[in-house]
């Protein structure tokens, strides 16, 4: 049994991994979470009250921080501004988050000695052509194209740092794109579904060619916990479930699933600075720690995220039209 604090767990992956946790393990989780916009409480109901508890606080209120930390034995570190339109709109939340804060964090776990885990992302990696036969592995250079991106390649080479001048006991994983429930509307998948419902045509960015490599959040989370339990301290694990696919094929099987025409989208301005292709080699974490991803049919993973929003439009609706509106402003 572990006392886990969990940064980020209101989001869509932290929330995702705690309940996890608290379903395959005996584990103890506190979460810290500030709730900015992209936090849902609405994301942890249910959870069991004698191994769950919930603290409203920012990663880089340095006090609270230190208190949280006198508590735990491991923290699993989520926290982050995560969406690139907005870093694109407004940096300066990106470098207060997952630079200070990450920083902030990586203080109290040098001093309190605490096992530190650093969830980061495939985009610090930068982007491959579409045709290149490489993927991304633990020693391809760093090269971030946006300024979330640039944030989270920063948030990780502190964690290398601390590893090596301080002796924290950290690791780090870089993952690709994660799909499923309590994902915010904003990003790709959410945002194509929740608009089918309402009756809105989907919208792909550009010609739609962009491939990301997607993986389920509860194939992240059992990632994670293989990590926190076998992980080497001082190491990188690139977390991928071979999950290649281009946004215009996305959007045409969500149409589909949905019972709608599979061409019935529109192109719209392309994101600035656009990312062409991520995938993961993730034979490391596969061969050194005995990982595999469950949801190896993403079709079926994507009709029950589908079902997800279906069933539980409550939890989206108050966020749908203010993104829609902000993504109106940017022509997107
Ligand atoms: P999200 O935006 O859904 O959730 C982020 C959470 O962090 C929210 O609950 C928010 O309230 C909280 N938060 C933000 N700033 C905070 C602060 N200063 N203090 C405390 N809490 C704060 O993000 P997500 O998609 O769940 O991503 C979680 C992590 O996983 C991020 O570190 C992200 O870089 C990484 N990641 C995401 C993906 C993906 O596909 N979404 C892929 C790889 C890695
Ligand atoms: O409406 C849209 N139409 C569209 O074509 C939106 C919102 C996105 N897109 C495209 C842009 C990307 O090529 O879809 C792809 C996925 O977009 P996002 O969901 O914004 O994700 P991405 O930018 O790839 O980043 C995600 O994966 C890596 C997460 O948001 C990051 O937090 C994570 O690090």
């Amino acid at each position: 049994m572990m006392r886990l604090l969990v940064t980020g767990g209101a989001g869509f992956i932290g929330s995702n991994f705690v309940h996890h946790v608290l379903s395959h393990t005996d584990h103890e989780v506190t979460v810290l979470d500030k709730l900015t916009y992209a936090g849902n409480l609405a994301s942890l109901e249910g959870l069991p009250a004698d191994r769950f508890r919930f603290v409203k606080g920012d990663i880089a209120d340095a006090g609270l921080v230190d208190e949280l930390f006198a508590g735990v034995d491991a923290v699993v570190h989520y926290a982050a501004e995560s969406h690139n339109d907005n870093s694109l709109d407004d940096p300066r939340p990106f470098l207060d988050t997952n630079i200070i804060g990450t920083y902030t964090l990586l203080e109290a776990a040098r001093k309190h000695e605490v096992r530190f885990h650093h969830i980061s992302t495939d985009e610090v990696y930068g982007d491959l052509e579409l045709d290149d036969p490489e993927r991304f592995t633990e020693t391809t250079p760093y090269n971030p194209s946006s300024p979330y991106s640039s944030t989270k390649a920063g948030s990780d080479l502190l964690v290398r740092a601390w590893v090596r001048s301080f002796g924290v006991q950290a690791t780090i994983s870089n993952c690709s794109n994660n799909y499923g429930p309590y994902q915010h509307v904003e990003k790709f998948i959410p945002r194509q579904i929740t608009n089918v419902i309402r009756g809105i045509r989907p919208k792909l960015y550009g010609k739609g060619e962009n491939v990301r490599d997607w993986i389920h959040a509860d194939d992240h989370s059992s990632a994670v916990l293989t990590i926190l339990d076998k992980g080497q301290i001082g190491q990188t694990y690139l977390i991928g479930a071979d999950g290649e696919k281009d946004n215009k094929t996305v959007v045409e099987l969500i149409l589909t699933l949905m019972g709608q025409a599979p061409d019935a989208y529109d192109h719209v301005t392309d994101r600035t600075g656009h990312d062409l292709r991520y995938a993961i080699d993730s034979t490391r974490l596969r061969e050194e720690l005995g990982w595999t991803p469950q949801y190896a049919d993403f079709e079926a993973g994507l009709a029950a995220t589908i079902d997800w929003y279906r069933n539980n439009e409550p939890w989206w609706a108050p966020t749908k039209d203010g993104v829609e509106a902000f993504y109106a402003t940017k022509g997107h």
